[in-house]
């Protein structure tokens, strides 16, 4: 076993040697180079001679609404500094400079148009900016798209009818989140008279519901009103209220009453 232990040892530090002269001949300048668009949000710098990943510009899915973000990947295990400029509209030229560790990656934010949805280019430069390391444009960075930002989901209704008898007393209605789950959802339940008046046949009181970060599912209780008369059966309408970009397909659903005094 202690044989096979230190011919195994032996070999992982030949293996580590060749390793760390490869690491000190791939120098420190920019000539062995190239870069390659993966997409054309996604630009990759490579070692012409490994092939291996050194810097990788992108766009993410941007948590400021005025802002586009950007995350600049160093692959390599040295410090980088990279200069960056957005372009796409005259006014809204951004530009920075900033120092990424070996093996890590630095956030940028540059100014949105608020009157264009025209793509944004990011621009990376190397340190001394003469040489143009990668570029990506902004609009592939859909929130939501794997690799985005936080994911807040959509929220709806979970059927779009429902269905009771004037004495059940209520009715449970229920909202689900998809497609995410994180942060905070505050909605709103707002009812309206159908055949069935608001106050009088149900009680219309607006409902506050929050969606807790990581909650995909809540109830909604409607009182209904039992009386005593012959009637039809009768009808209203749940709306459902909230930021547009967290409205899912279903905002709104019917709740039919029977009538239980014929
Ligand atoms: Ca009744
Ligand atoms: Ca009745």
């Amino acid at each position: 076993m202690r044989t096979k232990r230190s011919h195994l040892t032996s070999w992982l530090s030949k293996v580590m040697l060749v390793v760390m002269l490869l690491l000190s001949f791939s120098g420190t300048g920019f000539a062995n180079e190239e870069a390659v668009a993966t997409t054309e949000a996604e630009l990759e710098i490579n070692d012409e001679e490994t092939g291996k990943k050194l810097v990788v510009a992108y766009a993410v899915c941007s948590d400021k609404p005025n802002f586009h973000k950007w995350v600049i990947d160093n692959k390599s295990t040295k410090a980088r500094g990279v200069n960056w400029k957005t372009s796409g509209q005259e006014k809204y030229k951004d530009d920075g400079y900033v120092l990424i560790n070996g093996k890590s990656s630095a956030t940028i934010y540059s100014v949105k148009d608020p009157k264009s949805s025209k793509n944004v280019k990011l621009t990376v430069k190397d340190e001394k900016n003469k040489t143009t390391l990668a570029t990506a444009a902004s609009e592939q960075a859909e929130c939501g798209d794997p690799g985005g930002g936080k994911k807040r989901g959509k929220i709806q209704f979970t059927l779009s009818d429902y269905g009771l008898w004037e004495d059940e007393g209520g009715v449970i209605l229920t909202i689900e989140r998809i497609k995410g789950d994180e942060g905070e959802i505050t909605a709103q339940v707002c009812l309206c008279s159908g055949t069935a008046d608001a106050g009088k046949d149900f009680d219309d009181q607006v409902k506050t519901v929050v969606f807790g970060d990581g909650e995909v599912v809540k109830e909604v209780f409607i009182p209904i009103v039992n009386d005593n008369q012959v009637e039809d059966d009768e009808n209203f309408k749940a709306w459902l209220q909230a930021d547009d970009d967290v409205l899912g397909f279903r905002q709104a659903t019917w709740i039919h009453i029977k009538d239980d005094d014929y």
